[in-house]
């Protein structure tokens, strides 16, 4: 154990400046987790909630007047588009940031200052999108926001701005959060913690932060060109000038479903670290509880289109879509089993956890049968748009991650508090919200088979459907106080609740090792995980492999003077680097800013102002990750490496810096290939390609232009090879020419693009032509700004033969880039020929 007075140094060295600037640059993770946390319920109790109040009161008898058609079409939009953007999803990853860190066996996540971004850009484009209603220019939509509904025909006023840009503001924390997560399950765990070691909820989290990354990309995407039509004139989504409204559905889809699978498996994570700890019982079927989230992750993503069997889809299309979203049914009984045979063979304790664990269980199961019902396409066509949808949808939505929600919220609370949730006050907050839910949704599904539609603001009187909506205005009437009884007892619990030790429910993962609340530092000394529940079967959590032993005491006690973290192999869990994590810093925030800048300049129709947004957004990135003076020299680095026999990198990471930068490949992929599969389907829906009127694309200046830009990655890759032999020469004179020949090939490029005759206002084909290219040049600019800080650090010396990890990160993102180019210009003036 290191000495008392080191802990204290360690404690102050992981703490975040107190008061105000420290509340605006605190970067570390317990403190961006809480407030994502509570800024999800802050979301949902500012608006979200209220509406669906409002909603029942307004359908509890037929023929009623409190609101109109227009603010019921308010409501619903609301509602729907609060709970699924701005409540569960940064409830959860709250939950993940907060916690993965004391369950892993790590002092922090690997970028916290991505982790502060994600968390200031959640809250500034929540705030945008709630500043709606100051205006009174509420969006009424719906919350998927369907052209041409949402098109400037119908909605000319600004209230789908408001949409777009301030959920697309979140949309962005929400990615930047899923990569941070990603990075940190992957690469930063306790030593001998091998995937197969690690606990479920972390494996959930894995899972859900790429299905984010591959869902919400598409969705920024889609929402860039519903903006684009919007603020610009563009045609993507007008049907009379060559766009498609369809196209909108798909892209919405394509990330509308994996959305429910994005709220619903953190949940089954929750549960899957409770269900063991309160049966006292191993999971029955780990492994395949695992290949049940993996399996789900990808088929979730294969059948989106089961929410567009009624829109007219060939037949093979449609039992395609129907026989998925039956078959995802199987993977999510894997885990129903693995649940209830590990409660089967257990000895349940009733605490409040418990409860709502059994609670989501009896509510989920209910939902996921009406859920098979709808994915057979001749009961959809019968309940479409139905109150049974809406009833399926809730009992999923509440069963399967609110009801969770709460069981992990008195589960941990003790944890992050020190203080347990009162029982007797946790049973009526279950009660009341289990037998709300059931009186509130269950008669929807009898009314919506009686034929009511959803998104109705009334209904007329002697259709016999008064009495259910009835009943479900009551249930609702039961919910409210249940959830102020929860609001109650973590309010009274958090000042006066019972002392909670580190483990009070004998739990079997690593974060009820640690105090209660946990240390600033969280870990003194490493665990070394030797079990899948260390808790239950290791006697010490320091005790292991000879080495290992050394090298995490080694850290406990050095170094003192900056953060340092350790890295481990992905599969292996062997310590591969000890590296720099960043401190707090402003430039998260003033990033974030940036972002809100640009959205709020397009939403003002101020262009100079988009401009300026977003140059503060590159200062401010190259702020915060500009290099820091190493705090140990290379001599020093070699010492602890021969000692300890793990790299040491002083001055910042170079597997994590890898890892982030391929996850930012893959994100500028998935963009890249959504506006590929708008391109095409525009094509497919255009017999004149382009449309009569305008002119092949130019193929010579293309050609040129491309052949540039290849041959600047020539220039990376020599940079690359002189550098690791100290050719400081040979080195910056690659950077300097790839520099220069992709700026030539980019001009080459305007000049051809300006040229050219396809007015992006006039047809769809003009306006993904230039959406296209703008997408390509963007990226280019983006490497090129990357590379170009590069090449000013090298001018000062930064880089070193052993210190030049940056360098390797910028070649693969220029060749990502090349890709593009060659794809992107590729596909723009070639395509049209080949018809
Ligand atoms: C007491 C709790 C709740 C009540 C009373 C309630 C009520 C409603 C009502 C009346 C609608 C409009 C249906 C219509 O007119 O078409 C609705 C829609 C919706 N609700 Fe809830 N809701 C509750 C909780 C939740 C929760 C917790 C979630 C998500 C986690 C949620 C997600 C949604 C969504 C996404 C829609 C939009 C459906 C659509 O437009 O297609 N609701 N809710
Ligand atoms: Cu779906």
């Amino acid at each position: 154990m290191p000495e008392p007075g080191t802990l204290d140094e360690l404690n102050r060295l992981w703490a975040d400046p107190r008061g105000l600037w420290g509340q605006l640059t605190g970067v570390q993770n317990g403190k961006v987790g809480a407030r994502l946390l509570l800024t999800g319920f802050f979301f949902v109790l500012l608006g979200g909630s209220v509406d669906s109040l409002v909603m029942r009161l307004q359908l509890a008898v037929p023929e009623n007047s409190l609101v109109g058609p227009q603010l019921y079409n308010e409501l619903f939009t609301n509602h729907g588009s609060v709970t699924m953007f701005l409540v569960i999803l940064p409830i959860f990853e709250g939950f993940a940031i907060l916690l993965l860190p004391l369950m892993l066996g790590t002092r922090e996540m690997p970028f916290p200052r991505l982790g502060a971004f994600a968390y200031w850009t959640f809250l500034l484009g929540g705030l945008l999108y709630y500043s709606s209603t100051l205006f009174q220019l509420v969006p009424d939509a719906g919350w998927f926001a369907y052209t041409p509904l949402s098109g400037k025909e119908f909605s000319p006023d600004l209230a789908i701005d408001f949409w777009v840009l301030g959920l697309g503001v979140a949309e962005i924390g929400a990615i930047a959060a899923a990569i941070e997560i990603i990075v940190s399950v992957l690469k930063m765990r306790a030593p001998g913690m091998t995937l197969t070691r690690m606990p479920l909820f972390a494996w959930a989290m894995l899972v859900t932060a790429f299905m984010i990354l591959f869902a919400f990309t598409p969705l920024i995407i889609g929402s860039l060109l519903l903006e684009l039509d919007r603020g610009f004139g563009t045609q993507f989504f007008v049907p009379d000038s060559g766009g498609s409204s369809l196209l909108w559905q798909h892209l919405f889809w394509i990330f509308g479903h994996p959305e429910v699978y994005i709220q619903f498996l953190p949940a089954t994570g929750v549960v899957a670290m409770i269900v063991p700890v309160f049966t006292r019982r191993r999971p029955v079927g780990y492994l395949w509880f695992v290949a049940a989230l993996v399996a789900i992750g990808f088929l979730s993503f294969a059948l989106w289109a089961h929410h567009m069997f009624t829109v007219g889809l060939p037949p093979l299309v449609l039992s395609f879509f129907s026989a998925a979203s039956m078959v995802i049914a199987i993977p999510a009984g894997v885990q129903i089993f693995s649940w209830l045979a590990t409660i089967w063979s257990g000895r349940p304790v009733w605490r409040t956890p418990f409860l709502f664990v059994v609670g989501f269980l009896v509510i989920f199961v209910i939902g996921g049968i009406t859920g098979v019902m709808v994915a057979a396409v001749p009961f959809d066509l019968q309940a479409h748009d139905s109150y049974f949808v809406v009833a399926h949808l809730h009992y999923v939505l509440i069963g399967g991650v609110v009801f969770p929600i709460f069981a992990g919220i008195y589960y941990w609370f003790p944890k992050l508090t020190g203080r347990l949730l009162d029982e007797r006050l946790g049973r009526w907050n279950f009660w009341l919200l289990f037998i709300g839910t059931n009186v509130a949704f269950f008669p929807m599904h009898q009314v919506g088979l009686m034929g009511m539609p959803r998104r109705v603001h009334t209904y007329e009187a002697g259709l016999g459907w008064g009495i259910y909506n009835l009943i479900s205005t009551l249930g609702v009437l039961i919910i409210v106080p249940g959830i102020g009884v929860f609001i109650w007892n973590v309010v009274r619990s958090y000042r006066r609740g019972q002392e909670a030790g580190p483990n009070p429910w004998g739990a079997d993962t690593l974060e009820w090792s640690l105090s209660s609340p946990p240390a600033e530092h969280a870990w003194s000394v490493l665990p070394i995980v030797r079990s899948r529940h260390p808790l239950w079967d290791q006697e010490e959590l320091d005790r292991g492999e000879e080495s290992l032993e050394r090298f995490v005491h080694g850290i406990s006690q050095w170094p003192l003077r900056w953060r340092a973290a350790v890295i481990v192999g992905t599969a292996d869990a062997r310590p591969q680097e000890v590296f720099r994590v960043a401190g707090p810093s402003i430039w998260p925030l003033v990033a974030g800013l940036g972002v809100v800048l640009i959205f709020l300049s397009e939403l003002v129709k101020l262009r100079w102002g988009a401009a300026a947004g977003a140059l503060v957004v590159v200062a401010a990135v190259i702020r915060w990750n500009w290099p820091q003076p190493p705090p140990m020299t290379e001599e020093d680095e070699d010492a602890f490496e021969r000692e300890y026999g793990v790299p040491v990198n002083a001055h910042g990471s170079v597997i994590v810096a890898r890892v982030g930068t391929a996850l930012a490949i893959l994100f500028v992929a998935i963009a890249f290939a959504s506006l590929l599969l708008s391109y095409f389907y525009l094509r497919l829906e255009n017999p004149q390609w382009p449309p009569t009127g305008v002119g092949d694309p130019p193929l010579g200046q293309p050609l040129i232009a491309a052949a540039l830009v290849v041959a600047s990655g020539a220039g990376m890759w020599t940079a690359q090879r002189r550098i690791a032999v100290g050719d400081r020469r040979g080195f910056l004179a690659g950077l300097v020419a790839a520099l220069a020949l992709a700026v030539a090939g980019g001009a080459v490029q305007v000049l051809a693009l300006a040229q050219y005759d396809a007015v992006w206002r006039a047809h769809a084909y003009g306006s993904i032509f230039y959406t296209l290219a703008g997408f390509v040049l963007l990226v280019a600019a983006g490497a090129a700004i990357m590379l170009a800080m590069v090449v000013h650090w090298a001018l000062r010396g930064v880089y070193t033969p052993r210190r030049h990890a940056p360098i390797a990160n910028v070649a693969s993102f220029w060749t990502a880039m090349l890709v593009v180019w060659i794809g992107g210009f590729g596909t723009l003036h070639l395509a049209p020929y080949l018809t």
